[in-house]
């Protein structure tokens, strides 16, 4: 099944887009919304589909050029990829591709290129292009009515159809036709706005091949790389001395500490690029005079690490009062029984069983000197916070 390629959404859809279907990214203006597209071509080419690519708001040279800004060259894809030439009719240029709208004004002109490419390039094939950039040169009502016309053509032909539309104000009837009937899935993706955007999301409305999960997620855009999905805070907390700066400095990408006196006064800070992941970790200092501010960074992480030494069971019940402090916000936690690698270690089941901890938390043994058991701790984690049920 074609995959979509964004952090978690082909997991939601259970799977990526099937065959006959079409998808949507609803974008909200001023939110990088065509790189969801991009990623979801090139994903496709990776993996040995055909895709055709509708350029209508640059000249297909500088699409391409987009796509090498994220670290994703096309000339390996020659066979595969095609641009649909709908800029060069507008400004007079004669085009090297191989399908152009000859004048991309005329939504008829539009049609006999889109149908053809429909038919030639068939089952399992990508379709792209923007939606709100057609209706901008065609017409509303037209645009709209030729929309559905591709859309049951794409299903006849087996291909996938996955477009972008910018909502700008349109009519109340063009935006909730586009978000509610016409596609067969749509994906909103928009900004967390204070007159600045200081955070992007996507989720997802709809999707009428299965019952998709409405789970909503921050993503980062990295160059190169593309989407990531972020998570702003994870906080590692713990008693004193259990290893919470060895494990926040084991697991990131770029870290920093503040010690003053041989311990942690201030945060360790760091952060990790994982896999689909782009995620900032905090360790809090573990001493009791610092327990207001674990509270206030509790408020505001995403999932939280609870480290104890394994060796250690008379500290069990300050960790437990640690994670209480913290646990009254519903936040998604494990526990890593750190130091397995000391002789007197106790089990992660003996620790469970003294720190009377229910079956359904994880713990997790770990060697965080020794980078042991610490990324599965923290991929579990990660699922817990993003994962789908
Ligand atoms: N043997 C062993 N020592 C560890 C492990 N993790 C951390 N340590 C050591 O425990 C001490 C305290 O670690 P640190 O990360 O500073 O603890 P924090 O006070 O919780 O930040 C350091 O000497 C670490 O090298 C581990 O898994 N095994
Ligand atoms: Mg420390």
């Amino acid at each position: 099944m074609p995959e979509t390629g964004i952090p978690r959404l082909d997991k939601f859809l259970k799977g990526g887009i099937p065959n006959g279907k079409t998808l949507l990214y609803y974008v909200h203006p001023g939110v990088e919304g065509e790189i969801f597209a991009m990623q979801t071509i090139y994903t496709n080419l990776e993996n040995g589909n055909n895709c055709v690519f509708i350029a209508s708001t640059r000249n297909p040279r500088d699409a391409r050029e987009r796509f090498k800004e994220f670290g994703w060259g096309l000339d390996k894809y020659k066979d595969n990829f095609a641009i649909i030439d709908a800029y060069s009719g507008l400004i007079g240029l004669e085009s090297e591709e191989k399908y152009v709208v000859e004048d991309p004004t005329d939504i008829t002109s539009f049609n006999e290129v889109i149908e053809k490419v429909i038919e030639e390039c068939g089952k399992g094939s990508i379709i792209f292009g923007s939606i709100s950039a057609i209706m901008d040169m065609c017409g509303e009502q037209e645009t709209l009515e030729y929309v559905e016309k591709w859309n049951k053509y794409t299903m006849l032909h087996d291909g996938v159809g996955v477009y972008n539309f910018t909502a700008w104000p349109y009519s109340e009837d063009t935006l909730n036709k586009v978000r509610e009937e016409l596609f067969d899935s749509v994906v909103v993706v928009g900004g967390i706005a204070e007159r600045v955007i200081f955070g992007q999301y996507y989720g997802i409305v709809k999707a009428n091949w299965t019952e998709p999960e409405k789970k909503y997620i921050l993503f980062k855009v990295i160059r190169p790389g593309g989407i990531k999905a972020f998570i702003p805070k994870i906080l590692v907390t713990g008693p004193y001395n259990t290893g919470k700066s060895t494990l926040v400095h084991a697991l990131s990408t770029r870290a920093v500490s503040v010690d003053r006196l041989a311990t942690t006064i201030a945060l360790d800070h760091g952060h990790i690029d994982h896999k689909e992941f782009s995620v900032d970790i905090f360790g809090t200092p573990g001493q009791e005079r610092f327990d207001p501010i674990l509270k206030l960074l509790g408020g505001e992480a995403m999932g939280l690490l609870l480290i104890v030494d394994s060796t250690k069971p008379e500290e069990f019940p300050r960790a437990k009062a640690m994670l209480e402090m913290t646990l009254g916000y519903g936040l998604p936690f494990i526990i890593l029984a750190n130091k397995q690698d000391l002789p007197n270690a106790l089990s992660s089941e003996e620790i469970r069983e003294r720190m009377k901890i229910g079956k359904e938390i994880k713990i997790v043994p770990t060697v965080a000197t020794q980078k042991k058991g610490i990324t599965e701790a923290f991929e579990t984690l990660i699922d817990m916070i993003v994962g789908a049920d």
